[in-house]
């Protein structure tokens, strides 16, 4: 009889148990920048408002400053996944690495501790998921029209729109997940990834208006070293009229029609036609040059980045209905982010790779009813580093003490630990390749960045308080010398701390560089 109820005792703890430990929904996309999220303001916010993300920061948490520790796809994912820096994990470039699968995943453990894990949608990590119970993936980046997705037994191709497809997988797969278990879903997103395709549905969305201009968009990098001068990563050259922007007659390289014509389906392609063609006979007519035609380019590359948006956010609403309607609501912890941020237009630029802080800041929104005040916003620096130890507390897991971050969970509790970081480390390793930006390593303490661009010798410093935009950089400044040795004393401990090999990073280039293109600026003819 005693044993009875002892195991009784035991079973209906164990129920209690499974029933308190929260469930995770992690939504993430592929360079999504805050500037394009209505809840961190901005000059968007209101000519592209997004409802359902803001949802999330309104009932939950926004962090301001979550900072990446290398700001480019499969690094970022990495990071995420083992809760280590780059040089650790071994994925430190895009390019040239294959995520080891074989290694200590936050999935890994969750599922150990009976937590039902899947991952759908964009992996981009070269080798194939491990630590799921579930996984359905996009081939490498992905394409937003009818793609194709790899699961453990074989590829397929789906018909429709990316984010739209990986929402319907991601619900489906809730429908069918076993009940008995709390789950940690990872809906991840290829939207707004270049080259920005927009959804059959969101074709004319912001027709007739016209979008603001960040102030940077003319910068001309006086104010900075070499780095920032020689990138290929701006609107006015490297943008192309063809492929990126739509313009069939100039797509020399047929990537365009690859997309259209290759892939898209007679109604698919109908719709398309319809938006674009009038749009583009216009200004073909036009003619616009110099800075007009810079104008042009950004209207058009920020208008479709938008829709992209509006498929994501419409996502996130059918996520979170999904979650209400199904009473997992309470239960569920909903975190959204993206791999890394973005230049919308800002210093002339494009794409991502830069300590600099469009792309070095990433989206943090974390929604968890019952724990987290809704509402609330946190300044302090947090990391996807930290993503890894935030899912493992949020499920009463104990985090390995080989990650690197640290738990979000008394952050989001707002009872930040005395010893939480008061700077963070960052490091890019990617050869000069696509976008030719220099390999850099830098700290930032929440108000001045210091960055180092090793192959080329140059430092930078930005006080970030009186010059939020960092346009002059003031590493020479004497005014700043006291700032200057600080931080590189900061740098210094912050290797050591995360273990970065003292020797340099060896070259990781690329051997086949044919992606190198040398562009020139186009002209409409
Ligand atoms: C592709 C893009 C680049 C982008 C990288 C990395 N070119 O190569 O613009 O920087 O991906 O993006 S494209 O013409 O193929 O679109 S990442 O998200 O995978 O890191
Ligand atoms: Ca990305």
């Amino acid at each position: 009889m005693k044993n009875l109820l002892a195991l009784v005792y035991i079973m209906v703890s164990l129920s209690l148990v499974g029933k308190e430990r929260p469930n995770i929904v992690f939504i993430f996309t592929d360079d999504h920048a805050t500037q394009a999220i209505s809840a961190y303001g901005g000059i968007l916010a209101d000519v592209a408002p997004t409802p359902n993300l803001d949802r999330i920061a309104d009932e939950g948490m926004l962090f301001n400053r979550c900072m990446v520790t290398n700001s480019i796809c499969g690094p970022s994912r990495a990071t995420i996944l083992t809760g280590k820096y780059s040089h650790l994990n071994g994925f430190l470039t895009n390019e040239t690495t294959e995520f080891d699968g074989t290694q200590q995943t936050f999935p890994k453990i969750l599922r150990k501790k009976g937590y039902q894990t899947a991952v759908i949608g964009k992996w981009h990590l070269g080798s194939e998921p491990t630590g799921f119970d579930y996984w359905d993936v996009l081939l490498g980046q992905g394409y937003y029209y009818n793609p194709d997705f790899r699961t453990p037994t074989g590829v397929n191709r789906e018909a429709g729109y990316v984010t739209e497809i990986v929402t319907d997988k991601a619900i489906n797969w809730l429908e069918t997940r076993d009940q008995s278990k709390p789950f940690m879903l990872m809906m991840q997103h290829k939207a707004p990834h270049r080259e920005w395709s927009p959804s059959p549905k969101y074709l004319n969305a912001f027709d007739g208006v016209t979008m603001p201009e960040p102030d940077t968009l003319f910068d001309d990098y006086e104010g900075r070293g070499r780095a920032a001068k020689n990138q290929d990563m701006s609107i006015r050259v490297t943008m192309e009229l063809g492929k990126d922007l739509k313009i069939r007659e100039y797509d020399k390289k047929g990537e365009l029609a690859e997309r259209l014509d290759g892939r898209m389906t007679q109604e698919q392609l109908a719709a398309w036609n319809a938006a674009y063609e009038p749009r583009n006979k216009a200004v073909l007519e036009a003619k616009p040059a110099g800075k007009d035609l810079v104008r042009w380019k950004y209207q058009r590359y920020i208008k479709d980045y938008l829709r992209c948006i509006k498929s994501v956010d419409d996502s996130v609403g059918e996520m979170l209905q999904y979650l209400e309607d199904n009473g997992l609501s309470e239960n569920t912890v909903v975190v959204y982010s993206s791999d890394q941020g973005f230049y919308l237009g800002e210093h002339g630029w494009f794409d991502k790779r830069w300590m600099y802080d469009e792309s070095y800041r990433t989206p943090l929104m974390i929604k968890w009813p019952g724990t987290v005040k809704p509402g609330s916003v946190n300044n302090d620096l947090v990391s996807n580093l930290d993503f890894a130890q935030t899912f493992l507390g949020i499920a009463g897991a104990k985090s390995p003490k080989n990650m690197q971050g640290a738990s979000l969970v008394p952050v989001l509790k707002n009872r930040k630990p005395n010893n939480w970081r008061k700077s963070h480390y960052y490091h890019y390793y990617e050869f000069p390749g696509w976008h030719m930006v220099q390999r850099h390593e830098g700290v930032y303490d929440g108000r001045y960045k210091l960055m180092y661009f090793y192959d080329i010798d140059e430092w930078e410093l930005y006080d970030l308080e009186k010059d939020p935009k960092e346009l002059q950089n003031q590493f020479e400044n004497p005014e700043y010398a006291k700032e200057v040795k600080r931080l590189k004393k900061e740098l210094t401990s912050l290797r050591k701390k995360y273990k970065v090999p003292a020797n340099e990073p060896k070259d990781v280039s690329d051997p086949d560089q044919s992606f190198i293109t040398n562009h020139v600026p186009e002209v409409i003819k």
